[in-house]
């Protein structure tokens, strides 16, 4: 996989279409581009051309041509878009005079990992970008654009110049010990290290709620046989996606749907009844439900009015979960169940549905999503962070300066690999720009 390699690929979806977007990057983009379309058009302008076979110059397609010239495209290098009528034997035609002109077809994230190694983002960024394609809500489409347009990388960025600040005044102090600088840098550095420290771990302290809206929410349905489970799975999803019998005990496998709940993706998993079940499908049944509830991000209980609370369903009621009191049509809800208020719901008369949904997207932004605040977004952010923290709090109490200069280099390889720019050689230059030292 070289980046010497002149790259193309579909950029739009697969299948018919009006109009398909095929990608090509590499420093042999203008030779090929000039192959193909008898010359180079003017940059970042659409042109109509006629595509030719480099053979036999038959006419392949008519298409727009866009060409951007390196380094200021989306990879940094030369790049070119061809705008083809959405066939797939124009598609395919096209892909073969491609690689008869030189071009091969790109990895899957070839196009964005060479606008990473050029510098065009940073590793954060570029995650946001795939999390923008893959982006199925508004509240994940809003976070994916944050960071795409660099939020995290402007937020990691800044603490790795502060960092890198700290270590170069640690440093100076170390080699410089009897040259003519202040006599408090190492006190200084022990200060902006603690400092820094705080703001990460107020970062890092944000219950996962960005990793969770990328991810989406899980939440379980539970209650005993007959509460009305799978009826308010499918009185939420608006379809009979579950079966609903008056039998007890109908519910077997995990039944899940998708919703999205204030533009956060939710997947409601309806489970089996919860009981002392002697039949061995309903007790592999019983054990998915127990594991789907321990998975969950919440837990809805539901009790039927008609029937006494029974106790393993009582006993899920967990800080944070939402208990529901169903059957309302036909005995009042109880005031309150297993200490807690429940929500009077009808999953057969509808009544009490929208409180329900209000609430649960309630919860779910609660659970998932800061509004404006650029979250981290993936375990890798938080372990990198972590560590960083980590090291940081060793720059504080290390007994001698070296240490300290240690840690504080450990602290700013770990935010150096979290934002991909892992370069220390950049200490050096902010020790001379901000001391002067020497002649
Ligand atoms: N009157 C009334 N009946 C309901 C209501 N919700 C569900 N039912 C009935 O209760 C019975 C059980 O409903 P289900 O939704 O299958 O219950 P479940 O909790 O999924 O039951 P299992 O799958 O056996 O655990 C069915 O006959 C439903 O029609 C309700 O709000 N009011
Ligand atoms: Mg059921």
């Amino acid at each position: 996989m070289s980046q010497q390699d002149t790259i193309f690929a579909m950029a739009s979806g697969a299948g018919r279409g009006a109009v398909a977007v095929l990608r090509m990057s590499g420093p042999a983009s203008a030779t090929i581009l000039q192959g193909l379309a008898g010359g180079l058009p003017e940059a970042r302008r659409a042109s109509l051309r006629r595509l030719r076979a480099p053979q036999t110059a038959e006419v392949l397609d008519h298409a727009l041509v866009l060409w951007f010239p390196g380094p200021a495209s989306y990879t940094g290098e030369d790049s070119a878009e061809l705008h083809l009528h959405g066939g797939p034997a124009v598609i395919a035609a096209v892909a073969q005079a491609l690689v008869a002109l030189g071009a091969r077809p790109a990895e899957p994230g070839e196009f964005t990992r060479r606008a990473f190694l050029n510098g065009r983002m940073d590793l954060t960024a570029a995650e946001g970008i795939a999390d923008l394609i893959a982006a199925e809500t508004e509240a994940q489409r809003r976070q994916a654009l944050r960071q795409a347009d660099g939020a995290l990388a402007r937020l990691y960025g800044g603490w790795a110049d502060r960092l890198a600040r700290l270590l170069a005044h640690q440093e100076a102090a170390i080699e410089f010990a009897e040259d003519d600088l202040p006599t408090d840098l190492g006190d200084r550095a022990r200060a902006g290290a603690a400092a820094l420290r705080a703001e990460m771990a107020t970062h890092l302290a944000d219950e996962g709620r960005g990793e969770r809206l990328r991810e989406g929410l899980l939440v379980a349905i539970l209650g005993a046989p007959n509460a009305g489970k799978s009826s308010l799975l499918n009185a939420l999803a608006g379809r009979e996606a579950a079966i609903v019998s008056a039998r007890a005990g109908t519910t077997r496998d995990v039944v899940e749907v998708r919703l999205d709940l204030a533009g956060v993706p939710v997947t409601l998993a309806d489970t089996a009844g919860l009981r002392e079940a002697q039949d061995e499908i309903e007790l592999e049944g019983i054990r998915r439900a127990r594991r789907r509830a321990e998975e969950a991000d919440l837990v809805l209980a539901v009790f039927a009015t008609d029937a006494p609370p029974d106790a393993e369903t009582l006993a899920w009621i967990r800080p944070g979960a939402v208990v529901l009191a169903n059957k309302v049509d036909i005995a009042p809800a109880p005031g309150l169940i297993g200490g807690a208020v429940p929500l009077p719901v009808s999953a057969r008369t509808g009544v009490g549905l929208s409180n329900l949904r209000d609430r649960l997207a309630a919860e779910a932004a609660r659970l998932a999503g800061a509004g404006d605040a650029a979250l981290l977004t993936r375990p890798r952010h938080r372990a990198a962070l972590s560590e960083a923290v980590a090291w940081l709090a060793e720059a504080e109490v290390a007994a001698l300066p070296e240490l300290v200069s240690e840690a504080l280099r450990a602290a700013l390889r770990s935010l150096g690999r979290l934002t991909g720019r892992v370069g220390v050689e950049d200490i050096l230059d902010i020790v001379f720009r901000d001391f002067c030292i020497g002649k």
